[in-house]
């Protein structure tokens, strides 16, 4: 517990006030834990020596091997400053990109950040992540600009370098604040204009004006951005222990110098300096070629002094500038053979880091009972819903939130962001704590008790043995006490045999804060999962009812006891009563409840917070198995457990009955394994190779071969040539014309559809990509629409969809898209894919997928019979293509004709609904290749041509569709489609060579490639595919001797230029490849990979030179 006492903190904790909650964020490495070390060190919870060096907060084993973050993890500390007490509760997150999520996961329980960044990398992506994700979640940031002392030792640039240098990186930081600004000023401008309707205002002479300022003018930003004048900026050295902001060497100088410390504030940062004949501080430094005030008075300090104890380790110096600053250094300290130990021991006592660091964090950012009302109602508004459209009790609530109240009558409000398991060792009540005095006296008595029992029974068991042999009168009593005893042993022994197995168990602690109320021990709640709907509840619970009452059971809602309250100690856990509003806390019992995060309310009407932003794409994914069959269960078991315990990280049994692991990347995928191995099913298990996934889609015909000779007719020729002989392959009822147009007929011969495959433009499919959730509201509200009720959508989403319809068209240009926006029938696959099924048939008009975006009904259009059949068909068809089992991506299939032969046999067509399509997907799933749907046509013919053998009309329409579809796929030109990654790699110029031959050897592309200013790092930028990616990172590092380290982030998808069925036609192309045409085909290789995983066909010749073998065989 350091210096600072439990009761302590506990009173602390009921001060709302003077409670800041707070996260560290950074890119990688830039010193989040060093500096959280140092922090904690201030508290004396470890050594001051060890700051810096131990990472207390990284507990885990492989933490500490990998020297990076892998989870958050807080800690409460107390500081004082002006007088006043403080608690701070801080959480140090990862910075590493796979581990995004636990960033997620704790910036929402804070109410600020302290933003860390490398004085020698400056901004770097993830720094740009973390403020985002800081500024969506409407917390306050401060910056910590750290490792100031590379600048000295590494760079070796002078003080004033050193300034400009630190200036950039400050102009850095603050532009990226700005884009966000500036984003949000124009979003509440286009919300505010669509309040007014119009910007377009008449004035007195009628003459209309138009207000085209975006309002970015009116609008005070001076509160957002960093500067050291303005007291939210620290420089420091982690490492080293010291750190300042100009406020320090405000106070400092004011008394030396006799200026006001007002003025100092001002001038200390800027292009100021110092008169000395006149005694004035003067503007214009730069231009007149003086040194400006920050470097004069504070850097050249520092330089001189890392100059006198690093370099040149000068001790008489080296003692005159301890004396003058009135430092303590002890003789241990000064005649240690590493320079750092004494420079450490100077500096933290002359500019302490966590003094600079807590007290800026004290000032500058907010307490719990400050939070802002635009806060409380984003935390509050799920999804589309608009906050006014909540119920008027859950409203109610908001003043709850404002209040951050620990009244008796205040309603609890607690949110859970993650839950992570802890060893019951770990846990307060089992740990082993010092016996008090009395407990050692008791225990004393226990044992001389025992002893006088002991010997008692052998003096009876003597006089037994010495008695005379008939005493049949003596007492059985000795006998009946060893058999007692034994039973007792037997029993004890079971007894520990539980306790291990208990102990062994892992426990779960729910990572929450409290936002208004106190939670107690023993305290029944209402638990409501993210899908919580408040007013369902209010509408089904009686009025006033409370937790303890029975009540009827509500969706995503149960109720519990709260367990076990935790104060947050890093590696360690403190047990509590009972915690008030405004603070962070763990909680122990819910793991039966939650599952990943929730909500914690005595209210029902308390509504879901919003659910956390996550940064990170799950990508990466691996089947595992155990090594012994037989402990599937364990595996089981253990997943599900990993499952709980890690925000980001999804198990899933495919439809093949494999447990998948999905990770967001390779850390954090062999993260998971260990935990798996060691902690959650503590069995050895294997992992496959990662399945990399893929996209199919389809290209326009290209224009020149492969060797790159223009095409012209001829190729037209032999695209012909080519469609005609895949025309003999197909079965019958499937007909292809040459303009890729496909007919297909239902095996009863009562339906036949024509559909035609196009390829979307990329802009489209980034547009539908960008889009999904508003296509999924829109899905939503047709759905509602055709079973007659209605859903009501917030304004701006309205908006968006309409914004999102209007870029649609101005994509969809040019002949071929007349109209075609509004003829789409249906987005796929899962409905909100970025694939579009078009209505092309003639005279056919259904309602639009507009719908929510027409204000009066438009004239009557209705749906066909079997409408949905076709949707369904072309669901199943996108989900998984023909080349390789893969979704598709940017492909459009246009519908082109619809006949039906039959009268409507209504009955059969109420059989499909909604419900019924996951079963049928796994039916179709088996049933995918051409070859087996040509079975099923044969057996047709010779059922003869009842219509009931085929089974319901819907299904084999559906199976239909989804048949043409595939046929108008293939068609076209296939692409197969590879996930990329973008990458940022810095390293210096000995080691960008090995850097390129890396990346060109796994098919990575550079983008970019600039001096970082300032210092001898190039930055490049480049794409790599996932399917390369594996052992990149490593590759690179062991490369570059650990200088270039990349993180990697999925960025987009990418068409593989080479076509994976092609074979030689044209004579140069024979020439140039040879007949066989062996040379690595790229795409090939990728699709065939996947096939044999997925346990499909596979076109390759196992014997490729069957004639040399044979003649081997005879020289033999
Ligand atoms: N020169 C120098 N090195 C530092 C300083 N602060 C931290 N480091 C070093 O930078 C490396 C990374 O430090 P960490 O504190 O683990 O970085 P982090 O931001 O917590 O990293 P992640 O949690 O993995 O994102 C370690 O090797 C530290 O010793 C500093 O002020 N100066
Ligand atoms: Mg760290």
């Amino acid at each position: 517990m350091g210096h600072t006492s439990l009761e302590r903190i506990i009173a602390l904790q009921k001060k709302t006030a003077h409670i800041r909650n707070l996260c560290i964020l950074a890119h990688v490495d830039h010193g989040k834990t060093t500096l959280a070390d140092c922090l904690v060190a201030s508290n004396g919870i470890i050594s001051s020596r060890l700051a810096g060096k131990l990472r207390y907060l990284d507990s885990r084993e492989d933490e500490q091997i990998r020297g990076i973050t892998m989870k958050s993890s807080a800690i409460s500390l107390h500081f004082t400053t002006g007088g006043v007490e403080f608690l701070i509760n801080l959480i140090d997150s990862p910075g590493h990109v796979d581990f995004s999520s636990e960033v997620s996961t704790a910036v929402r329980l804070c109410d600020g950040a302290i933003v860390v960044v490398d004085a020698v990398e400056g901004v770097c992506p993830q720094t740009q992540v973390v403020l985002r994700q800081a500024w969506l979640e409407n917390i306050r940031p401060v910056l910590v600009i750290n490792k100031i002392d590379r600048l000295i030792v590494e760079l070796k640039l002078t003080s004033q370098e050193a300034y400009i240098h630190l200036q950039k990186i400050l102009e850095q930081v603050n532009a990226v604040t700005g884009t966000l600004f500036t984003s949000k000023v124009l979003e509440e401008r286009a919300e505010k204009d669509a309040g007014s309707q119009s910007s377009c205002t008449e004035n007195e002479s009628g003459d209309h004006v138009y207000d085209w300022s975006a309002g970015l003018e009116e609008t005070d930003d001076s509160d957002l951005y960093f500067s050291p004048d303005r007291g939210n900026v620290v420089f420091a050295s982690a490492i080293d222990g010291w750190g300042f902001s100009i406020h320090q060497f405000a106070e400092m100088y004011s008394q030396k110098m006799g200026i006001r410390s007002s003025v100092l504030l001002k001038t200390l940062w800027g292009d100021f300096y110092l008169n000395a004949k006149a005694k004035k501080i003067m503007k214009g430094a730069q231009s007149k070629g003086k040194k400006p005030l920050f470097v004069q008075f504070i850097l050249d300090n520092i330089w001189s002094m890392y100059d006198a104890v690093v370099t040149r380790r000068d001790k008489e110096k080296v003692e005159k500038m301890v004396t003058s600053l009135g430092l303590k250094v002890m003789s241990r300290d000064l005649r240690h053979s590493d320079p750092k130990v004494l420079l450490s021991a100077i500096c933290s006592q002359w500019l302490p880091v966590s003094q600079a660091v807590l007290s800026m964090v004290c000032e500058k950012l907010p307490s719990p009972a400050e939070i802002s009302a635009e806060r409380v109602e984003k935390l509050m508004s799920v999804g589309a819903r608009r906050f006014d459209s909540l119920p008027d009790k859950t409203q109610e609530l908001k003043k709850a939130f404002l209040d951050c109240s620990a009244d008796e009558t205040a309603p609890v409000i607690v949110f859970v962001s993650k839950m992570f398991a802890v060893d019951s060792k770990a846990l307060p009540q089992n740990k082993q704590r010092p016996l008090t005095q009395e407990e050692i006296s008791q225990r004393r008595e226990l044992a001389r008790q025992r002893h006088a029992e002991k010997q008692a029974a052998t003096q009876s068991a003597e006089s037994l043995a010495s008695g005379d042999a008939g005493g049949a009168s003596i007492p059985a009593a000795p006998a009946a006490a060893c058999v007692t005893d034994a039973l007792c042993t037997q029993t004890e022994a079971l007894s520990v045999k539980t306790t291990v197995e208990e102990e062994n168990k892992e426990h779960f602690v729910a990572f929450a804060r409290v936002y208004s109320g106190v939670v107690r021990k023993g305290q029944r709640v209402f638990v409501l999962g993210p899908k919580y709907d408040p007013s369902l509840a209010l509408r089904a619970l009686p009025e006033g009812c409370s937790v303890s009452d029975v009540l009827p059971s509500i969706p995503h809602m149960s109720c519990c006891t709260v367990d076990s309250l935790y104060l947050l100690m890093g590696r360690e856990l403190e047990e509590l009563d009972e915690v008030p509003s405004g603070n962070v806390l763990g909680i122990g019992g819910l793991e039966d409840f939650i599952l990943k995060s929730a909500t914690i309310s005595t209210s029902p009407a308390c509504p879901p917070f919003t659910p956390l932003n996550f940064e990170a794409t799950a990508i990466v994914r691996v089947a595992v198995e155990p090594k012994h069959p037989s402990e599937m269960p364990k595996l089981v078991r253990g997943m599900k457990l990993l499952n709980q315990a890690d925000p980001c990280a999804e198990v899933l049994i495919q439809e093949t009955g494999e447990h998948v692991l999905v990770t967001a990347g390779e850390v954090h995928l062999q993260r998971c394994l260990d935990d798996l191995r060691e902690r959650f099913a503590k069995i050895e298990i294997s992992a496959s190779k990662p399945i990399i996934p893929f996209r199919e889609t389809v290209v326009r015909p290209p224009r020149v071969d492969m060797v790159n000779e223009d095409l012209g007719k001829q190729q037209k020729v032999a695209v012909i040539h080519q469609v005609k002989e895949e025309q003999s392959k197909n079965p019958d009822g499937v007909q292809v014309d040459s303009s890729g147009l496909v007919s297909l007929t239902t095996p009863n011969k009562m339906a036949t559809v024509g559909v035609r495959a196009i390829p979307l433009p990329e802009d489209v499919t980034h547009l539908l990509e960008d889009n999904v959730e508003l296509i999924r509201t829109m899905e939503q509200f047709n759905l509602s629409v055709r079973e007659g009720k209605t859903l009501v959508i917030s304004q701006k989403i309205l908006e968006n969809i309409q914004d999102f319809k209007v870029k649609l068209e101005s994509h969809l240009q040019g002949h071929k898209w007349r109209n075609a926006v509004d003829h789409i029938w249906a987005f796929g696959p899962r409905r909100c894919g970025p694939n579009i099924l078009l209505n092309s048939i003639e005279g056919y008009r259904r309602p639009s997928l507009w719908q929510c975006l027409e204000t009066e009904k438009t004239e009557s259009s209705t749906l066909r019979d079997f409408d949905n059949s076709i949707a369904s068909g072309f669901q199943l068809a996108t989900l998984a293509g023909p080349m390789c089992e893969e979704p598709l991506m940017g492909v459009c299939f246009s519908v082109e004709s619809w006949d039906m032969k039959i009268s409507t046999p209504v009955a059969q067509q109420d059989s499909i609904d909604e419900d019924s399509q996951p079963a049928e997907l796994n039916d179709e799933h088996s049933d995918a290749s051409p070859a087996s749907a040509n079975r099923s046509w044969s057996r047709a013919e010779a059922a003869g041509s009842s219509v009931d053998c085929y089974g319901p009309f819907s299904g084999q329409l559906i199976a239909a569709v989804k048949e043409a579809c595939r046929y108008a796929f293939q068609a076209k030109p296939q692409r197969l489609m590879a996930a990329m990654y973008t990458c940022e790699i810095m390293a210096t110029a000995e080691v960008l060579g090995r850097v390129y031959a890396v990346l060109s050897k796994r098919e990575g592309r550079v983008l970019q490639e600039e001096m970082k200013e300032g210092t001898d790092m190039f930055i490049i930028k480049a794409v790599l595919p996932v399917a390369e990616s594996f052992g990149f990172a490593d590759e690179i590092r062991k490369r570059t001797s650990g200088l270039a380290s990349p993180q990697l982030i999925f960025s987009h998808w990418e068409i593989i230029g080479s076509d994976p069925f092609w074979v030689p036609t044209t004579e140069e192309e024979y020439l140039h490849f040879g007949e066989k045409a062996d040379s690595t085909n790229q795409a090939l290789k990728y699709m065939n990979a996947v096939r044999k995983r997925k346990g499909l066909y596979v076109e390759e010749k196992i014997v490729e030179h069957a004639e040399k073998q044979r003649t081997l065989g005879k020289n033999k």
